[in-house]
């Protein structure tokens, strides 16, 4: 029995998270999601999903969106998180998320769907592809959530919308069909929660920028992160101290302090008198320096791709005992009839 079953029979609070593998994790993803993720390997169980449905709302190429995954799943354990604490799979390998997706997607309603900010943001980037998937995303978010009878959900702020209409799905169909979904609580991190890009300041990093220098990949190497962060666009003053309309830089300071542990005040201090030039290096430097043994770990892990799929399967297994069980609750309290045996 591995650790994470063992977790199950006791029944520890389910956690659950995704990231997507639509492009290379950036410092955003890290300190907004997967750094905070490992502290909950004890007190919870925790689930971890590259979801990759997720990630076809906008066209991909499919070996890009093949090789992604593997890396996600990579970065995933190089961040920390052990396949023997947390159950770490990958979307598309249980059906149950599809299955559960339908029966919410019934009860969801066009107008909930239609005020999702997400989905008027990416539509307005991607005018030429507005499918109905990236319109019904977060219906499946919460099949993905509601399968594991999750309590708490780790994500960075821009989910909460999602993950508000998630709660509102799981309390209306309670109320319809008797307890069926634990109503989950989201964990949004305190400190650095939007990492905003490098090159608009007053948007968030995202990893599908097409701007290369928004963004600070997880992966990236130790030149390309100074250099990315001596180009970051700031304001014209040369104070490194945060203030309302200086964007660049308290993101810049934010960043700083996620990865050094200092607070504000401390870094405000430590550059006082040494403007911009001198604080962007200092930063680059702090988030190379952090993010080194992890760039090392997941070079390791993807010279061994039996090992990822062995962790694969075991996540997988895992994650499809539990969800399938939740779909036929479901599929029962729906109405349909069991399928014979
Ligand atoms: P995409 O660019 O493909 O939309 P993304 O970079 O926004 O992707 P997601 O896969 O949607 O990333 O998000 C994974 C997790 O990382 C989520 O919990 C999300 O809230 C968090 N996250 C993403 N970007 C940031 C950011 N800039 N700051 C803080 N957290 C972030
Ligand atoms: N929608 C999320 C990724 C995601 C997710 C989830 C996060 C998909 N399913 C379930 C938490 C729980 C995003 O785009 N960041």
């Amino acid at each position: 029995m591995n650790a994470a079953n063992n977790a199950q029979s006791e029944k520890k609070k389910i956690i659950f998270s995704g990231v997507q593998p639509s492009g290379v994790l950036t410092i955003g993803n890290y300190l907004g999601a997967i750094k905070n993720w490992k502290s909950f390997e004890e007190e919870y169980d925790p689930i971890y999903c590259v979801v990759d449905m997720h990630a076809i709302t906008v066209r991909q190429t499919p070996a890009d969106l093949r090789r992604r995954t593997y890396e996600t799943l990579a970065v995933y354990i190089a961040c920390g998180l052990s396949p023997e604490k947390n159950t770490l799979f990958v979307q598309s390998h249980v059906p149950s998320h599809a299955e559960l997706n339908w029966a919410l997607a019934c009860h969801t309603m066009f107008g909930e769907l239609s005020r999702m900010t997400q989905f008027k943001d990416k539509s307005a980037k991607n005018a030429g592809n507005i499918n109905a998937g990236l319109f019904t995303y977060p219906v499946l978010m919460a099949a993905d959530i509601l399968l594991y009878g999750t309590s708490l959900v780790p994500v960075g702020i821009d989910q909460k919308q999602h993950l508000e209409l998630a709660r509102d799905i799981a309390i209306r169909f309670n109320s319809v069909y008797g307890d069926t979904f634990t109503v989950p609580e989201g964990y949004i991190p305190p400190a650095g929660m939007k990492i905003m890009s490098l090159q608009e300041p007053a948007k968030k990093m995202s990893k599908s920028d097409e701007n290369v220098n928004a963004s600070v990949a997880i992966l990236d190497d130790r030149d390309t992160i100074i250099r990315k962060f001596k180009r970051a666009v700031t304001d014209s003053d040369t104070i490194v101290k945060k203030a309302d309309g200086k964007d660049g830089i308290n993101n810049l300071i934010n960043i700083h302090s996620c990865f050094t542990g200092k607070s504000v005040e401390e870094i405000e201090r430590e550059f006082d008198g040494r403007g911009y030039g001198e604080f962007k290096l200092a930063v680059g430097e702090a988030v190379a320096d952090a993010l080194a043994p992890v760039r090392s770990e997941f070079d390791k892990l993807m010279a061994d791709k039996p090992y990822l799929e062995s962790v694969m399967k075991n996540g997988a297994d895992r994650a499809h005992y539990l969800a399938n069980k939740m779909v036929s609750k479901v599929y029962r309290k729906l109405g349909f009839v069991a399928r014979p045996r």
